[in-house]
């Protein structure tokens, strides 16, 4: 996939998680989503070494859906979220109500905008624009998509590491995450993850970012490879 043609002055960094039923190969549903924008002014101050602190000008934006379908066990066991739960809080599946509250919550942030997510390529972008594209709408095509895994695996090379979301907070803070497998909790791991790293992933994705219009939805990505 093409990066964008241009470098891009993205002004917006909107770092996004999923929760779903199940992997890919589960041809899983969304169940949870979790976008936290952050200017690009709130990531040029590197934190403290060790020191894991979120900017104080952060819109954030978490909601529930139900995904009307059931979850693996693994993904129940790991999420917190189940079928039962999420009919029991009464939880509307992903319908126009979420699309609109989505990009309303894109449109306010300063553009361009580019969306961040770890492991973006092979699973939330697509999953997302699956989910989009069901009920009939997507997001503008030109919106950036970064994916903070190969862009580690290029920006911080150390021996032996993993490059899982958890393993490169512990490498950075020396701590555990919180919240992990909540879309919440992963988003924030996230932002820190990036605040360790933020300029020179600022420069990343100025230069490898993929546009949104060239992100294959889940089931076709799935076909493709089949
Ligand atoms: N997932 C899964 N089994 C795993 C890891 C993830 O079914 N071992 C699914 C369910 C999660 C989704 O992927 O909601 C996103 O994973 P993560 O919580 O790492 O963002
Ligand atoms: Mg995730
Ligand atoms: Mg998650």
């Amino acid at each position: 996939m093409p990066a964008m043609a241009a470098l891009q002055d993205f002004q917006t960094f909107v770092f996004l998680d999923l929760e779903t039923t199940g992997l890919p190969h589960d041809r899983p549903r969304l169940a949870e989503l979790c976008l936290f924008a952050v200017h690009r002014r709130s990531l040029q101050c590197s934190p403290l070494p060790g020191t894991p602190q979120l900017p104080r000008i952060i819109d954030k934006l978490t909601l529930c859906v139900d995904p009307q379908k059931p979850f693996t066990l693994e993904a129940e066991r790991i999420t917190g979220l189940s079928n039962q739960n999420l009919k029991e809080n009464r939880k509307a599946d992903f319908n126009s109500g979420v699309v609109d509250i989505l990009k309303g919550f894109l449109c306010r942030q300063m553009g361009p905008v580019c969306l961040v997510a770890h492991n973006g390529l092979g699973f939330d972008f697509p999953l997302l624009r699956a989910e989009l594209w069901r009920v009939g709408t997507d997001l503008p095509p030109s919106t950036g998509c970064l994916d903070t895994l190969p862009a580690l695996k290029e920006l911080e090379r150390s021996p032996g590491m993993s490059y899982q979301l958890g393993a490169l907070f512990r490498h950075f803070y020396g701590r555990e995450p919180v919240r992990a497998h909540s879309a919440e909790g992963d988003v924030a791991t996230l932002l820190l993850v990036f605040l360790a790293k933020a300029p020179e992933l600022m420069t990343w994705a100025a230069r490898n970012a993929q546009s949104w219009g060239a992100i294959l939805p889940m089931h076709l990505l799935s076909r493709s490879r089949n």
